[in-house]
Order: structure tokens, then C-alpha cells, then sequence
């Protein structure tokens, strides 16, 4: 195959190629299916997925993860992508998540990109997957992405981090009960945050012992309490999330995360195929008909 000079570029690190990158897999261009197809991906560069519920301080704990990084690692460098699924039409909650982050935007050491979604069609996890893919393909040391907690989406979260960080707050306490079964399972941490407020040793401890009740896997699920907006435990917050990534290296990502990927590609790929505003109009003039039947006419469409 001929060289391709953007990709040549992305995996020497430049900037630009890579954003040029994101962009074609993200409006999907003709070019994204073969710049997929020759990414050399570096299957060591950790993912870290951050998520749970609207408000938690995923940004802002992210955002300290960084400046830790950074005082700490002077040649670090590391990319965040931020996915809001709560946000399809518009840019304003991802603004703020800008805003937040802005500390770090002129610093070329740090990578941030908004992902929204695009209708629920769009297949937000398969392109999550492949900009992660892409960012995994240049010069990164860690790779963090942040996601709403809402249902699906966690489990999307777990098939793409190599360590799945939920962040709860001490209110958080009552409604663990009704959603612990979901994130119970996808969860390598737990964070605690907005430690500043009552119940964050309440909630801390009931985790640790629905934890304690649960655990099936030689991995012990921590639990850290931290202020993100001052930036309080957030050493001991990645010094775990370091564990679990050395973890990871001697016990393989499992292989239903790994199918789970496939999957969700798949579909993709299978939706790429069909003109969705044409399956759209014949879905209409189709289900008008006496006796329509729909498993008939998706097996019609997708032959
Ligand atoms: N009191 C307190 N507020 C925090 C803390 N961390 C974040 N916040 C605030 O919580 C709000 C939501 O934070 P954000 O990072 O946007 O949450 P996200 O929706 O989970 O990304 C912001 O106003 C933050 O300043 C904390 O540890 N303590
Ligand atoms: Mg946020």
C-alpha cells in the first residue's frame, strides 16, 4: 500500500495530522475506513475511563489528574477525550467541560477533544472506539476518556478503558442501590468526590462492603476520596489507577470487553452500509402496509 503522509505524521506525533484525523473519522469521510485499516496501534498506551453521573466533577477531576500529571512527569503527554451523550444538538455542556480544562489548552504536552453525538443513529461508541484507536496510534503516555454515567454507557466505557474509574459524590449514597448491580461489575475504582461535603465516609464505607460481599476477582476494588476543585487525593487517586494498570498487564483485558468491541464495530459498519434518510423513507411506506413485518424488512435490507 502506498504511504500515506497524514498517518505517517500521526504516528510521528504531529498535532495537526492527528486533529485532521479525529475530524475524517468523526464526519465520516471516504478516507476514515482506510486510515482505520493502516493505524499501527500502540496496544500498551493505557486508556482510562472516567465516569458516573452529570455533575459528579468527572471534568474536574480529570482536569487535576492532569496538572498532576504534569507537575510530576515533566515529558509527559497525554490526550483527553470528552463524550457527552447528553449533549446531541448542541456544544453547551462540552463548553463547559473547555472551560474547565482550559488550564491545560495551550499546553502541547496535552491533547482534549469533544466528541458529542449525533443522534442516536450515530453511533457514538464505534466512533468513541476508533478516536481512541487513533490517540492510541501516536505518541500519547495515557489516554483519558470521560463519559455521562447513563446506563449503556458504562458498559461502553468498560469495553474501551483498560481501567474504568466511577466517580459517585457523598449524595450519591441513596441511589447506589438501585444502579450498584450495572457498575458494580464495570468498576476497577471507585472514586468519592466532593470529600468537602457530609456522608463521603458513609458512602466510602458502603462501597467497600458491597465490595467486600462481591468480590470475585483477585483484584481489589479501591475506593478514594478526593476534592477534585482542590485538587486533594488526587496522588493517591492515579497511584490506583497505576495499580490497576499494572494489573491489567498480567491479566489480559478480558475477552467479552474485547467482543463487546467487535460487536458494537460491527454494527456500525453494517449501518455505514445503508443510506439512513432512504432506510428511513422506504421504513415509512413499508410500515403502512397490511401485516408490515419488521423483522422482514431489516432481513430485506441488510442482505
Ligand atoms: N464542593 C466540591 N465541588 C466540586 C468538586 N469537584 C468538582 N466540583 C464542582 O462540581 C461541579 C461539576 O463539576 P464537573 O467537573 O463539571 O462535573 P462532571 O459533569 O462530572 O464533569 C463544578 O461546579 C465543579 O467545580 C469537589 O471536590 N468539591
Ligand atoms: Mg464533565
Amino acid at each position: 500500500m502506498k504511504a500515506n503522509p497524514l498517518l505517517e505524521k500521526l504516528h510521528a506525533g504531529d498535532r495537526l495530522s492527528l486533529a485532521r484525523c479525529i475530524s475524517l473519522v468523526e464526519n465520516d469521510s471516504s478516507a476514515a475506513i482506510e486510515i482505520l485499516q493502516s493505524l499501527q496501534i500502540n496496544h500498551k498506551t493505557p486508556v482510562i475511563g472516567v465516569t458516573g453521573p452529570p455533575g459528579a466533577g468527572k471534568s474536574t477531576l480529570v482536569s487535576a489528574l492532569l496538572s498532576y500529571l504534569l507537575e510530576t512527569r515533566p515529558e509527559v503527554k497525554i490526550a483527553v477525550l470528552a463524550v457527552d451523550p447528553t449533549s446531541p444538538f448542541t456544544h453547551g455542556s462540552l463548553l463547559g467541560d473547555r472551560l474547565r480544562m482550559t488550564e491545560h489548552f495551550n499546553n502541547q504536552q496535552v491533547f482534549i477533544r469533544s466528541l458529542a453525538t449525533r443522534g442516536a443513529l450515530g453511533g457514538l461508541s464505534a466512533k468513541t472506539i476508533e478516536i481512541t484507536d487513533i490517540l492510541r496510534a501516536t505518541d500519547f503516555d495515557f489516554i483519558f476518556i470521560e463519559t455521562v454515567g447513563v446506563g449503556q454507557s458504562e458498559l461502553e466505557i468498560a469495553s474501551l478503558a483498560d481501567t474504568t474509574v466511577v466517580v459517585f459524590v457523598p449524595e450519591s449514597g441513596d441511589e447506589i442501590q438501585t444502579i450498584k448491580s450495572g457498575i458494580m461489575e464495570i468498576a476497577d475504582l471507585f472514586v468519592v468526590n466532593k470529600a468537602d461535603r457530609d456522608g463521603a465516609d458513609k458512602l466510602q464505607k458502603n462501597l467497600l462492603s458491597t465490595l467486600h460481599e462481591r468480590s470475585a476477582s483477585d483484584w481489589q476494588v479501591p475506593v478514594v476520596k478526593t476534592i477534585a476543585s482542590s485538587k486533594q487525593g488526587i496522588a493517591d487517586l492515579f497511584e490506583k489507577i497505576e495499580s490497576h494498570l499494572h494489573f491489567n498487564n498480567t491479566h489480559p483485558q478480558l475477552q467479552n470487553l474485547l467482543f463487546a468491541k467487535a460487536i458494537r464495530l460491527a454494527e456500525n459498519y453494517l449501518i455505514r452500509k445503508v443510506n439512513l434518510s432512504v432506510f428511513q423513507q422506504e421504513l415509512a411506506v413499508a410500515s403502512v402496509q397490511p401485516h408490515f413485518n419488521i423483522y422482514q424488512f431489516i432481513s430485506d435490507k441488510f442482505k
